[in-house]
């Protein structure tokens, strides 16, 4: 059976739940909690799974297999009876354009914008000593240095106004695309729509949705997923241990992030 390694708010899990809800695989779950240092239940070769000992990995037919755009196209792969890819070879590469931006830039953007409003408050009341084991092994050395940077700087931090322009950015072109398509990629829900839909929701988490409140196309696109059983089971049924914090933080983050937001 496939087993997923994942944690509830973990974006890049959240959109390979959403392909195995899709798909109606069974799956088994195991946790691990990374950000907050649970790691009991990492098998001990976990690194050989994933070299930047992160989550999600899925485990099937004895592989692991790491990076979730990569598990979304595998799964698709191993899984094909109901495919979430587009049939062209143009609409494909469409699908795979917007899935790279994630990895290209989004994702970090994401990342830097979280610990800036909110998680490095969480870091900070864990104490000095904690953040400095987290980061020792931490094996993405960007997203260290990044962390580094924006725990200790928050709002101020020199990484926060291009990681809120990557965003900007991102939903104005999927705007403009969605003006004149129900879906980012050919003529169905496909990868691309599963992989960047779990940001609307993280960016909204920080209370920033006015931000894009004139992006009808958008709106309108993620709430018809947002609208899907699958939806409910893969994000809403999981939850997230921190939204109480991230509404708090978000709230008194506003004012400066719009100002940022509109430079
Ligand atoms: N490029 C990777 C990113 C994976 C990633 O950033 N995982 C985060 C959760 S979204 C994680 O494991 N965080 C644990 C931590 O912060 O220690 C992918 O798409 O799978």
């Amino acid at each position: 059976m496939l087993t997923l390694y994942h944690y509830d708010r973990s974006t890049a899990a959240q959109r390979v739940r959403l392909l195995i809800e899709e798909k109606q695989l069974p799956w088994k779950s195991v946790i691990v909690d990374t950000a907050r240092g649970d790691v009991a239940q990492l098998p001990d070769n976990y690194h050989e799974l994933n070299p930047k000992g992160l989550v999600p990995v899925v485990e099937n037919n004895g592989t692991g297999i790491a990076e979730s755009n990569v598990i979304l196209e595998y799964l698709d792969d191993a899984f094909p009876e109901t495919s979430f890819r587009p049939p062209s070879a143009e609409d494909r590469a469409r699908m795979r354009q917007w899935m790279k931006r994630i990895d290209d830039g989004v994702h970090v953007a994401s990342r830097t914008i979280g610990v800036c409003i909110v998680n490095r408050f969480i870091y900070l009341e864990r104490g000095e000593d904690q953040i400095k084991k987290y980061h020792a092994h931490m094996r993405d050395l960007v997203r260290r240095d990044n962390d580094q940077v924006n725990i200790s700087m928050g709002l101020e931090s020199p990484l926060l106004p291009d990681a809120l322009k990557v965003f900007r950015w991102l939903f104005e072109d999927m705007n403009a695309r969605l003006e004149n398509h129900d879906w980012l990629a050919g003529d169905a829900y496909s990868l691309a729509d599963i992989a960047l839909v779990v940001y609307l929701r993280r960016m909204e988490s920080f209370m920033m949705a006015p931000l894009w409140a004139h992006l009808d196309h958008l709106n309108d696109w993620y709430q018809r997923i947002a609208n899907r059983p699958a939806y409910h089971r893969a994000v809403e049924e999981w939850g997230d241990i921190t939204s109480a914090k991230r509404t708090e933080h978000g709230a008194g983050a506003f004012e400066t992030i719009a100002k940022l937001w509109t430079a």
